[in-house]
Formats: structure tokens, sequence, C-alpha cells
């Protein structure tokens, strides 16, 4: 019978194996079964609720990260139908070929080449390919290619080891890791457009929630767009290794409504407050190093090396999300800005007690 082997030899195998084997094999296929029924469980729809704290690509609040959340759901449910499909012939192979107490231990017959399946395996997968790609470029087009509307707001971001500068050229005026940007409620559209720079390293813009990844890359421009239709504030990370604090570089994104974000606006062109109450405060400032890394509108102080302080006390967190912005946080951060963020690039000045109370009076009073 099985004339093409000569060594065939019938096999018995120990009862013993074969009962571990079957036992074996039922814990695979449950777990098999368990990892399908987690899989088609996962929350992947878009929810409504206010935007969530932990940013996700499956809860997108703006165009671009629809559109791309989309094209996700779409590559991500062909990967999950070929994976159920080659995983359950593979599942069923493994079961229905098994080795079996009577198998006589022969080798099978030997088949060699068959058109229709090797077409088959070839024109699927192109076709597969094909789609994915169709799918994907509509997609790189409608986010790269996208007009502007004239009133769309214009910012240049610019990363910094290891912070963000927000400048918005047409109101004339500069900020830091907190970007503000209007709402296009459902239907409108107001988009911010944002030129993406770097002044020295490679950093990448992620707002999940927002839009997709896009880096800033020194002596090279990149531009990337939001148009958020939900208020709210979106939050997201440098995505690119750029130093000891990289990690240290939260992103945050104030979406407003017109009125408030106008209202900002207008708060952030005008020049700093100069009370006379702080003013040995700013004697301080303007007096030591500080003037020539940091600007404070209306005053001599104009460094670009560190954030613009003019209005400091308007951003709810300092040192690029690492510390609540508050009195006690900036009279450390000014005392030893290595305490909160080791290996940042602001030096410990050395300051007085005295003088370091005067000059946070003087920190606080920039609203
Ligand atoms: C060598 C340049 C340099 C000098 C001098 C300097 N700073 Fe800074 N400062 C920076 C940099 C860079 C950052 C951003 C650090 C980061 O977030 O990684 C910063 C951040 C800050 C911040 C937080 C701003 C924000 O919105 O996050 C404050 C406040 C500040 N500096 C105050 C001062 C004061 C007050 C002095 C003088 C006593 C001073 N700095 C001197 C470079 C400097
Ligand atoms: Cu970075």
């Amino acid at each position: 019978m099985h004339s093409r082997l000569s060594n065939c030899e019938p096999n018995n195998p120990a009862s013993s194996t074969c009962q571990s084997g079957r036992l074996l094999r039922r814990a695979a296929l449950l777990t098999l079964l368990a990892l399908i029924a987690t899989l088609t469980t996962l929350p992947l729809s878009a929810s409504t609720a206010d935007p969530s704290p932990i940013p996700s690509i499956f809860d997108p609040y703006s165009t671009p990260a629809h559109d791309i959340y989309h094209l996700s759901l779409f590559v991500l449910s062909i990967c999950a139908a070929i994976f159920l499909v080659v995983f359950s012939l593979i599942v069923y192979a493994a079961i229905k070929y098994r080795r079996r107490p009577s198998d006589d231990d022969c080798e099978p017959p030997q088949i060699y080449g068959s058109n229709q399946v090797e077409l088959a395996w070839t024109v699927i997968p192109i076709l597969i390919v094909v789609v994915l790609f169709l799918a994907s470029a509509r997609v790189i087009h409608a986010v790269e290619d996208a007009q502007f509307p004239a009133n769309a707001i214009q910012v240049t971001a610019t990363g910094h080891q290891f912070w963000w500068e927000f400048e918005y050229p047409k109101y004339g005026f500069v900020t830091a890791n907190e970007l503000h940007v209007p709402v296009s409620p459902n239907g409108t559209s107001l988009p911010t457009h944002i030129m993406l720079l770097s002044a020295d390293t490679d950093h990448s813009f992620w707002v999940p929630q927002l839009a997709g990844k896009t880096d800033l890359i020194p002596n090279r421009k990149n531009e990337m767009w939001v148009e958020p239709h939900e208020v709210g504030t979106y939050v997201g990370q440098c995505a690119q290794y750029c130093g000891t604090q990289h990690a240290k570089m939260l992103l945050t994104v104030v979406v407003q409504s017109q009125e408030d974000f106008d209202r900002w606006v207008q708060e952030q062109k005008a020049p700093a407050l100069l009370s006379p109450q702080v003013d040995a405060g700013r004697k301080v400032f303007e007096t030591n190093a500080c003037l020539s890394c940091h600007t404070i509108a209306g005053t001599p102080a104009n460094g670009r090396f560190g954030p613009d302080l003019t209005h400091l006390m308007s951003r709810t967190t300092i040192a690029s999300g690492a510390a609540p912005n508050n009195e006690e946080k900036l009279r450390l951060w000014v005392k030893d800005p290595d305490a909160i963020k080791p290996g940042c690039l602001m030096p410990a000045m050395q300051l007085e007690d005295r003088d370091l109370d005067s000059l946070v009076a003087y920190l606080m009073s920039l609203h």
C-alpha cells in the first residue's frame, strides 16, 4: 500500500501522551476563543463624551484625526479578517490532521504545483495591498493637500529642548507650551494651520485626538493642521526622543469657543502689566541673566532662548507640564530648575532668598 516509502514502520504511541495532548489542544482552543472574544468586544467606537485625559487615536475630535481614525479602523478590520481566516485554517489543519494512534508513520503523498492555488495566493494578497494603498493614499491626500480658508489661524510651533514655543504671527505675540485654538462646531470650518520648526534637534508634535504625528526638524519647515469640533483641553507628548527631558514635554491644546479665543488673543497681545508693587522683583529679573533668555513684552527683557514670560500666569503649568503654575513651584523652579526637570537648559541662578521672593512676586504679577 505504501510503496513510496520503504522504511515505513507502524508506530505505537503510549496512551498517556495521547491524553495530555488532548488536554493541551483543548487549552489552546479555549485560549484562542478567549482572544477572539476580547478582540471583538474592544471599544473601538468614537465616543461623543468629553475628551478623555488619556489621549487615544480611537477617540478623535478633529477633522484630520477623524480621517485617520476611519482609515485605521478599515485597515484593522482587514487585518483582523486575514488573521481570523489564517488562524482558523491553522487550527483546523492542526486538529484535523493531528497524529493519531492509528497512524502508520508513513510520509503522506507529496503534491507539487497547482496553478489555481498559486494564482489564488498571489492575486488575493495583491488585491488586498492595492485596496489598502488606495485607501491610505486618499486619506494622505485629504490631510496633506487640504486647502485653507483665508481666516485660518496661523501658528508657528518651534520645538525646543524641552519645551514648545507658539508664535501667532498674524497677531504678533508668542506664548509657550499651551496652544490655544478656536473650535469649529460641526458644519463650520475654522482650521488652525501649524508651521513646525525646531530650534535644536528633532521633536515630534503629536496630539492623537486632533491630528497625526508630524516631526519638527532643524532647518526644515513641516506643516500640519487641526480642526477640532469640540471645546476642551487635549494633550499630547513630544513623540521623538530629543534629550534628557524629552518625557517632560507635554503638549497642551486648549480648544476654545470663538469668543473665548478672541478674548485670549486680546490678552496675549497686550504688553506685560507693570505694577509698581513688584518693581523690586523686576529689577532682579532685569539685572540678572533672566532677561537674555526670556522675553517680557514692554520691558528690556527680549531673550528667545527660554519661554516668553509676558503672560506667564495665563498658563496652568510651567516647564511644559512638569509642574503646576503656582507660587510654590515657581519659587522652586527659579531656585533650582533641576529639582523639577533634571538636565533642563535653564541654569540655577543662585539668588539670595530676598531677591528670590521679590522675583517670584514679579513673576506672579505677569497675568
Ligand atoms: C540660559 C538661559 C536662561 C536663563 C538665564 C534663565 N532661564 Fe528661565 N528658562 C530657560 C529655559 C530653557 C526654560 C524652559 C525649560 C524647560 O521647560 O525645559 C526656562 C523656563 C522658565 C520658566 C517657566 C516658563 C514656562 O512657561 O514654562 C520661568 C518662570 C523662568 N524660566 C524664569 C526665569 C527667571 C526668573 C530667570 C532669572 C532668575 C531665568 N528664568 C533665567 C532658560 C533660561
Ligand atoms: Cu522633544
